[in-house]
């Protein structure tokens, strides 16, 4: 036994002195590849936006973070060492805390009701990605393109452990996280801009059912006045789970149901699940099957699986011709005017299969620029591949509309397609905790766009935790309460007044900060930088807020603390409290506005079908030289016309000129569109809002 170790390690030692490849492929940006790469095996990259052009291969290594590439029985391995008293961030979808240092996690995703399952180290999606910040503050991100089933183990240094063939790691590296977070994005993409409606508040459960219920459901929000922009479908509208299909007694015309909800100004969310039913005479069954279009097994026949419908078949999203299959099954289906589609159990979750999917030696056949491979690499890109072509299809029908999927499996890159929710919760205190590092973590790992379930999926949400999920929920950038078919309802009303009013509170306040909200998507299109930040992004020098994970920032300028957060660690300065006039309770997280800072706000509505930019409230925190400045980014909301110059972005400045005298300088900072919003100045002042009469502020616009 010993002398087998001993053999293992000479081995392992001396591969790992073999010849290996740096390039560098942008500045201070370096791709390693090990001495044995296989890019057929790899290539192309799924993760990466495009393939480095711009390579430059390096003479000698750098001193610091190269991988020490190595192999052991079955695995192969890339090791980064990194220097003491190191912070890391990242790795995706994950439970556990926002520092990552410790911890060990698999990336093969995985259907994990209530995170019960593998101790809740394995999850929905992959993100074979670290960011580290030193203690000085500066900072390095360490990207695995890998999509085989790995693991991240970082108990003393960032180890991928993979089960596929040697792959190559990029490393970045920067003088600060949020540097390293914009090189992600320039390497994996940015998120495309949604529609503004997918930034409302949402409401789902498995399932309404059936289409009366989905129209009660909108009525009572109504007539409630709390603001909402979606109701959701869950599988049970479909006939038999069937994909692309209606139930024939409980949603019959949905076309009429979707009306409905438009003259209520609520958009419609669908549910399709990759398992199509095999059953022949059912038409995406056949059609599918005609084309040759599923997954087949290492015998190179179709792989058959349990879903929800039974026996089923799974599209191989790696052909271009199942892709094209694939993406028209939208035609018929988006004709009803259903508004956004959720993709669900994508991992692909099987209910017979190993490890609830699929053997790991079912073949993907590819063709285009995917080559034929097993499962064993396609599957942690089965979700990202299937969003892609969803995404294709609804696009073919509405070219000049911006799509919104949601998708329950993922992997890194595959925000370019769809945003995605945290999957199966449990309706507990420590999954409503654990939400907000966990939301944030994906955001350091390139998706923006997510939120967890409010009030849980599964189990009994009680009142007082439906209280505090719903107001920190209203801060989620993805806000959707959704719970599982055997849990009891837990719309905002079901408890009574006091969360009822709490709740149309809170997401009163979502909907009035919507132009400072929409701005940080922008931002996070353009840039990569995430929506919801934690402390530690706005002032990574300053230890204190390297773990904060109860408290979180909507970009650099406001934090939402919940009023259950013990020790809320904020960036250093003079925040101010951004009060609202209404009556206090136990549930409002308390929000701050940073020194320094304007925040563009509007009025109440119940839609964004009603958001206007006309006129707007800048909301000031003069910093100690009587300044503040913030951003408004204004665009039609729906179209793809901003790519075309139909947008405006200003930069906006206030400034303390005298006693109750200001200036207010609108610079545009770039789009064509002439709209110039009537703005009033609010400035705080200890927690209270001064209104400043429009007389005493001098505007000047800057083109
Ligand atoms: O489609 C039903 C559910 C859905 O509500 C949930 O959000 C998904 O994560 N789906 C999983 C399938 C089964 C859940 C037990």
């Amino acid at each position: 036994m010993k002398r087998f170790s001993l053999i293992a390690l000479l081995t392992c030692v001396s591969w790992s002195l073999m010849a290996q490849e740096a390039y560098q492929i942008g500045d201070k940006v370096t791709m390693y590849y090990p001495a044995n790469f296989d890019s057929v095996r790899h290539l192309p990259s799924l993760a990466l936006l495009e393939e480095p052009t711009a390579t430059k291969r390096l003479a000698q290594f750098p001193k610091v973070l190269s991988p020490i590439f190595s192999q052991g029985d079955s695995t192969t391995i890339a090791e980064i060492m990194i220097e003491a008293e190191t912070d890391l961030y990242g790795t995706g979808e994950v439970t556990g805390d926002l520092v990552r240092n410790g911890e060990t996690i698999t990336l093969w995703n995985k259907d994990n009701y209530a995170y019960g399952k593998d101790n809740g180290k394995k999850l929905y999606q992959s993100h074979p990605w670290v960011m580290g910040v030193r203690a000085d503050g500066t900072a390095f991100g360490v990207l695995a393109d890998n999509t085989y089933r790995q693991q991240i183990d970082l108990t003393s240094s960032i180890k991928f452990i993979s089960d596929g063939p040697a792959f190559r790691v990029i490393v970045i590296e920067r003088d600060s996280p949020k540097e390293v977070l914009k090189a992600l994005g320039e390497l994996t993409g940015t998120i495309e801009m949604p529609p503004l409606w997918a930034l409302g508040y949402q409401q789902s459960r498995y399932s309404y059912f059936p289409d009366t219920r989905v129209q009660e459901i909108a009525d009572t929000f109504r007539t409630k006045q709390i603001p909402i922009d979606v109701i959701w479908m869950d599988i049970d509208y479909m006939d038999g789970f069937r994909v692309f299909t209606f139930d024939k007694e409980g949603f019959k015309d949905p076309k009429a149901l979707n009306q409905y909800l438009k003259s209520k100004d609520i958009k419609s969310v669908y549910m399709i699940d990759p398992g199509v039913k095999k059953d022949p005479g059912y038409a995406v069954y056949d059609s599918g099957t005609a084309g040759n279009h599923w997954v087949q097994t290492a015998q190179g026949v179709p792989f058959v699986g349990e879903v929800w419908p039974g026996d089923c078949v799974f599209p191989d999203f790696t052909r271009p011709e199942t892709q094209r299959w694939w993406a028209g099954l939208y035609d018929d289906f988006l004709a009803t005017g259903i508004d956004g589609v959720w993709n669900d159990m994508n991992e692909p979750a099987v209910f017979d299969g190993p490890d609830m999917s699929m053997p790991i030696d079912n073949i993907h056949r590819g063709g285009g620029v995917l080559p034929q491979d097993i499962h064993l690499r396609y599957h942690n890109v089965y979700g990202l591949l299937m969003v892609r072509s969803s995404r294709e299809g609804i696009l073919k029908n509405r070219p000049n509309i911006r799509p919104f999927i949601l998708s329950r499996a993922n992997f890194i890159g595959g925000h370019r397609y769809a945003a995605t929710w945290t999957g199966d919760n449990a309706s507990t205190w420590d999954h409503l905790k654990m939400s907000i590092p966990m939301s944030i973590t994906l955001g350091l790992s390139g998706q923006p766009f997510n939120g967890p379930d409010i009030g849980g999926f599964s189990g009994e949400a009680t009142e007082e935790l439906l209280g505090h999920w719903m107001t920190v929920g209203a801060f989620y950038p993805f806000s959707r309460n959704h719970s599982a078919i055997d849990a009891p309802f837990q719309e905002p009303w079901v408890f009574g007044k006091e969360v009822e009013d709490a709740s149309r509170k809170a997401i009163n306040k979502r909907y009035q900060l919507m132009p400072f909200l929409y701005t940080l998507f922008q931002e996070a299109a353009t840039t990569g930088l995430p929506v919801m930040r934690p402390m530690f992004l706005a002032d990574p020098k300053d230890l204190k807020l390297r773990a904060e994970q109860e408290a979180f920032l909507w970009g650099d300028d406001l934090a939402i603390i919940p009023a259950w957060a013990e020790s809320p660690q904020l960036p250093k300065g003079a925040w101010e409290v951004l009060p609202f006039n209404e009556v206090p309770d136990q549930y409002q997280p308390t929000l701050k506005v940073r020194e320094g800072a304007v925040i563009p706000m509007g009025p109440v509505i119940q839609s964004t079908e009603d958001y206007q930019t006309d006129m707007l409230d800048l909301v000031v925190n003069l910093d100690a030289a009587g300044k503040a400045t913030g951003r408004l980014y204004i665009d039609d909301g729906k179209s793809f016309d901003f790519k075309s110059g139909a947008y405006v972005h200003y930069e906006i400045q206030v400034v303390q000129t005298g006693p109750g005298n200001y200036t207010a300088t609108v610079k545009k900072l770039g789009g064509a569109l002439k709209q110039k919003p009537e703005f009033r100045v609010i400035v705080l002042d200890n927690g209270q809002r001064l209104p400043i009469a429009p007389k005493a502020v001098k505007w000047k616009y800057l083109d």
